[in-house]
């Protein structure tokens, strides 16, 4: 059963625009980015097109991991504004025809929150068990051998003399989603944030709600899809909203349990397979492995395969935890302007919503900081420990952080080629790229051949055309290694979509049988209006033809 179109929600037809709000914009000159900061750029983002906004964490927060650990789910971290500023941002936006959707990060808290406070202080605390405690093992060390993501063990032994379990930093205490009452707690309090107007949730980490620690399970636990199910009954159920579930270990045979639409479940989740695809070696993603067009294709297309006819897929090729998409797949040097768009059009026109990560709309970079006192992210710092204790060079770390480091997402969006990239008047929490004086949104405004231009015209497009929201998606040519190529087909109308991923001209054979002839939809080198069965395409050449409806093939 396909989608009834005309009924679809409409954040299927909506691009989102990712905001890390330390790094968007000050208003203040304290060095850190701030909600009035994103109220004034507000119409940089509705020129943009973009249809809502997701949010990372404004809450109270200690700020170990940058808002990812708060402290109060009802409070904005002073450094971010107050509840004013940022009711005043959900009515702005929405002026502006743009949904805030606010992150939720309920897998743990940070152990400030009153209620790890309260847990903690004795083993008798009415809420000790909102938190995981676990008795020592017999020789006095963890309970088992659970690690964290940010590295070490996921258990911290506290002065009650148990352990509490973390899965990331220890600064971040996993909360108990086996107990009901704190359950009712999360739902109350997205309820009064729905009440305030918000357009929905990102939900961090939300394959971990359902784990089975005793077990070892952490991730798609016993109790998952339930959990899922009653949040969404208590809190969205009769609301327009939209929410996308961060799920690392979803699978394309997962992926339905999630997002089926009878599943009374999320909108669609973030998968990673594409991603963690080249992180399979021994350093993981310290040191990717080589990346491969053609199995990189593969779970693309196994997707959008298994979200053809029910579900949703969320597009995305960078976040505020990846690096930048230019640096990763492209190349920010010699062909940064020609590579950003080649990305842009093969995410876009694809099916499912697209997000943008601020800055990727301009080319932006990894900063690729050459010394360890530049990093800030938690995750990064840990790791530095870890490896360096381990015995791996200073040099060597720095190689894997300029590939992978979180913060390369995290340097001040650049506006401007001036001071700070006008991000602040201040001196930034976290270094500018000095790239800005060539990289800035100032500079690609009124640029129609600039990266800026070019994802103005994809998402206005995506708003115009319902052929490029629901139409099919088959791929072409899979085992080319250079070309990634498809095409989308609804109601006898049909748009062919070819891009070369390399710096190398290539020749690509199409397969028999194609449609020629078509109008150019956008294209980020010359126009072509036709398709040969042999072509040469420039370095980083990408283009969409559409093709009119051919009469008698009309297939509806
Ligand atoms: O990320 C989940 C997560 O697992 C990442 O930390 C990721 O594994 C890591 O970057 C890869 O090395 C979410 C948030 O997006 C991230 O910013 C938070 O730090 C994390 O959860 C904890 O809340």
């Amino acid at each position: 059963m396909g989608m009834d179109t005309d009924n679809a929600p409409w954040w299927t037809r909506a691009t989102g625009y990712q905001i890390y709000p330390r790094s968007f914009q000050d208003s203040d000159g304290d060095g850190i980015g701030d909600l009035r900061g994103i109220i004034s750029r507000l119409d940089y983002l509705a020129g943009l097109g973009i249809g809502f906004v997701w949010l990372s964490p404004v809450y109270a927060s200690p700020m170990c991991d940058m808002g990812y650990d708060i402290s109060d789910y009802r409070a904005i971290a002073p450094e971010f504004g107050t509840m004013g500023d940022m009711d005043r941002l959900i009515a702005e936006a929405r002026a502006r025809d743009i949904g805030i959707v606010m992150d939720l990060v309920v897998n743990h808290t940070s152990d400030r929150h009153a209620w790890f406070e309260e847990a903690r202080a004795s083993r008798d605390a009415a809420r000790r068990d909102w938190y995981v405690w676990r008795d020592p093992a017999p020789d006095g060390g963890p309970p088992n051998d659970l690690q964290s993501t940010f590295g070490g063990p996921a258990w911290t032994l506290d002065a009650s003399g148990q352990y509490y379990l973390h899965l990331f930093d220890r600064h971040q205490p996993d909360l108990n989603w086996d107990n009901p009452a704190m359950r009712a707690e999360i739902h109350a309090m997205m309820r009064w944030w729905f009440d305030r107007g918000i357009a929905g949730f990102r939900m961090d980490v939300i394959d971990l709600i359902g784990k089975d620690v005793d077990r070892g399970v952490t991730v798609d636990g016993p109790e998952l899809h339930d959990r899922i199910r009653e949040m969404m009954q208590a809190t969205a159920a009769g609301r327009d909203v939209v929410t996308v579930g961060e799920a690392w270990s979803a699978t394309p045979e997962t992926a339905l349990l999630y997002c089926g639409r009878d599943r009374g479940e999320l909108s669609m989740i973030f998968q990673f397979a594409h991603i963690t695809r080249f992180w399979g070696g021994p350093r993981g993603k310290w040191a990717p492995e080589p990346f491969d067009l053609v199995e990189f294709k593969r779970v693309l297309d196994r997707w959008q395969a298994a979200l053809a006819e029910d579900g949703w897929n969320s597009l995305f090729w960078s976040n505020h935890d990846l690096p930048r998409a230019v640096s990763a797949y492209g190349d920010p040097g010699r062909w940064r302007v020609r590579s950003a768009k080649m990305l842009a059009t093969v995410l876009h026109l694809m099916k499912g919503t697209p997000f943008v990560y601020q800055g990727e709309e301009l080319g932006m970079a990894n900063a690729g900081f050459g010394s360890i006192d530049a990093y800030r992210d938690v995750e990064t710092l840990n790791m530095h420990r870890l490896m360096t204790e381990g015995g791996m060079s200073d040099a060597e770390f720095l190689a894997g952080a300029a590939i992978s480091s979180r913060d390369n997402a995290r340097t001040p969006m650049q506006w401007t080629d001036g001071a700070q990239a006008g991000f602040t008047t201040g001196t930034p929490w976290i270094g500018v790229n000095p790239d800005h004086r060539q990289v800035n949104a100032a500079a690609q405004l009124d640029d129609p051949d600039s990266v800026l231009a070019h994802y103005r015209r994809l998402i206005a497009l995506r708003r115009e055309m319902d052929l490029i929201v629901f139409g099919s998606y088959t791929p072409l040519v899979p085992d080319h290694p250079a070309v990634f190529a498809y095409r989308r087909d609804l109601h006898g109308e049909a748009l062919t979509v070819i891009a070369n991923w390399t710096g190398e001209e290539v020749s690509l054979d199409l397969p028999p049988g194609m449609e020629t002839a078509g109008t150019c939809l956008i294209t980020n080198c010359e126009r072509r209006d036709r398709l040969d069965t042999r072509m040469n395409l420039a370095p980083y050449e990408a283009f969409a033809l559409l093709h009119a409806p051919s009469s008698p093939a009309r297939r509806d």
